[in-house]
């Protein structure tokens, strides 16, 4: 008989087929992720296909533009090509109804980066067509962001647009971007646009089933979600990272089904011998002056905790960002799992169990640091607190240094945006400063997408002065017998120093704060009262 090919960089731990408890227990899970809306219908997927097609064709005339206005002849103009890739959950197969689609142009070498800022928005703005509904809203062009990026929605999907250009005369239909030697000559930002695609292509070559993948990197992902610890910015594995981590599991069982995956996805993780890494195959060279992941030579990659290792060249650790505290909570959160699954796998639990509620705000600590970043106005708003979120997991890393008080500290995952409604100019400015004002409505839960009020009280209110607060959250927890030790100022300065290092930064117009809180006295919007959270009440001193 032949050999099973090996996946990864061990041989399998089992080929066993499914039996028929695991094939119902699948049954079940793929059941529980339709209730939980993981999947969209087909007509969603098919609008999907057709604004991806439409893409396709506004990329090839694009690149026809730019020849075009190069006075280039017409047999090289209809030869360039130009074609759209996918990168993202689109890529990897696991859209839910509110993803995006992650797509980026590739063009042949004549066409720069400035070319697809200056043609490519005119583009779409054409297809609004006067009388008719839009078919692109909200259109954002990025230029100088990390990764070049145009924002924008169409056809009701939000669409994040980056570009590459290769050093190749024509892109035709049918290139792909797996070539190495496709990165010589490419610049820091290029390399960036490319790197999303050709990781998400190589991790779909590297598991033996993808269908199997894929419904188990959606229950992973729901639960990381629900458990508050998904998220790169804060500390926690992002999309990328949990897929590579599902990936594995499925190179280590080719022949399971996804629950038995998702089984022994949290008991092979949870007992990880990290710092070890988690690869799906032998990092390669290749022919770039550019770091590849490599403790034995450079220090700072000896510091990840739990690296999971992107396969395509050049590899990277897609999770430098986890420190110990958010270390520690995923793998809490791992072992609960495991325990639960193990009940599901044996027929003494359901999978609804796995996916409960996170209780960071009901139950999780008795001290909360509150992080406010406030701003006068919403674009800058935007900026300022995509600043201090962006340094959040710094400030982690500095409270994690007083171990002799603090515990562990940690971030919770999402951000509270709220629009505080002031009755002056003067009281909005201290508001924005982080002041108490006394008597001042109470700030009013914004839209998120408009940062409008929603409601009548916030109709009154609208008149108002606003001002734009983003609350962040950190979890800590104490020594036991260190209660009222707590000294934050020296991490409170380093952050705020890092905070007002920011090139954007106006002491007039922007302010950020910390405060430590008791549980009793987190605010209301913290909590999903909907779900049945409970706020903690203030313990009562019995007299005597
Ligand atoms: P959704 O289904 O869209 O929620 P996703 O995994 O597609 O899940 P994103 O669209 O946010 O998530 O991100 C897709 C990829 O884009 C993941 C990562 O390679 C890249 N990416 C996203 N945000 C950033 C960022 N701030 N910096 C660098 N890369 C990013
Ligand atoms: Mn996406
Ligand atoms: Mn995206």
């Amino acid at each position: 008989s032949q050999e099973p090919r090996q996946w990864g960089v061990t041989p399998a731990i089992s080929h066993s087929l499914p039996t028929d408890q695991e094939v119902r227990i699948n049954n079940e899970l793929i059941e529980e992720l339709k209730a939980m809306n993981s999947f969209e219908s087909a007509d969603e997927s098919q609008k999907r296909v057709d604004v991806l097609k439409r893409l396709q064709k506004i990329t090839e005339e694009f690149v026809r533009e730019v020849y075009i206005s190069k006075n280039q002849n017409e047999l090289a103009t209809n030869n360039a090509g130009g074609k759209v890739f996918t990168y993202g959950s689109y890529r990897l197969g696991v859209v839910g109804p509110g993803s995006d689609i992650d797509t980026l142009v590739v063009a042949p070498k004549l066409v720069t980066r400035e070319d697809f800022f200056k043609f490519y928005p005119p583009l779409l703005k054409a297809l609004n067509k006067p009388g008719e509904p839009p078919v692109i809203e909200e259109l954002a062009p990025v230029p100088d962001a990390f990764v070049p990026i145009i924002k924008f929605v169409m056809c009701e999907i939000s669409i994040d647009l980056i570009f590459c250009r290769l050093g190749v005369a024509q892109v035709p239909p049918d290139m792909t971007l797996e070539d190495k030697n496709l990165l010589r000559g490419l610049d820091e930002k290029e390399l960036r646009s490319l790197n999303g695609t050709r990781v998400t292509d190589e991790i779909l070559t590297l598991v033996p089933a993808p269908a199997v993948f894929k419904h188990a990197l959606r229950a992973i992902k729901i639960w990381a979600k629900c458990r508050a610890i998904y998220g790169n910015v804060y500390g926690f594995p992002g999309g990328v990272a949990w897929a590579m981590l599902v990936a594995r599991i499925c190179q280590l069982y080719p022949a399971a089904v996804s629950a038995v995956i998702v089984s022994k996805f949290f008991r092979i993780l949870g007992q990880w011998s990290w710092p070890q890494p988690v690869l799906l195959k032998p990092i390669e060279d290749g022919p770039l002056n550019v770091r590849v992941w490599n403790p034995r030579l450079y220090p700072s990659d000896k510091n990840h905790l739990m690296p999971i290792i992107t396969p395509a060249y050049p590899s990277m650790c897609s999770t430098h960002n986890i420190t110990p505290s958010t270390k520690t909570a995923i793998l809490g959160e791992m072992s609960k799992a495991a325990d639960i699954v193990d009940r599901i796998i044996t027929g003494n639990g359901t999978w609804n169990q796995l996916f409960q509620r996170h209780t960071f705000f009901t139950k999780d600590y008795k001290y909360y640091l509150t992080v406010k970043a406030s701003a006068k106005d919403q674009e800058m708003s935007v900026k300022w607190s995509g600043l201090v979120e962006s340094k959040i997991r710094h400030l982690v890393m500095k409270l994690e240094m007083l171990s002799d008080v603090i515990a562990s500290a940690r971030p919770f995952v999402k951000p509270c945006e709220k629009v505080h409604y002031c009755r002056t100019q003067e009281e909005a400015h201290k508001v924005a400063m982080g002041q108490h004002v006394e008597n001042s409505p109470p700030a009013e839960a914004a839209d998120p997408t408009t940062g409008e009020p929603a409601g009548d009280v916030a109709e009154q209110a609208k008149s108002g002065v606003p001002v734009w607060i983003t609350t962040f959250y950190i979890g800590i927890e104490l020594v036991p017998g260190m209660v009222g030790q707590v000294n934050i100022s020296w991490p409170a300065q380093e952050f705020y120093i890092m905070c007002h290092n920011w090139e954007g930064y106006d002491e007039q117009m922007h302010c950020v704060k910390l405060e430590l809180l008791r549980n009793f006295n987190l605010p209301d919007e913290v909590f999903e009262f909907s779900k049945g959270d409970v706020k903690p009440s203030k313990p009562v001193v019995k007299k005597k």
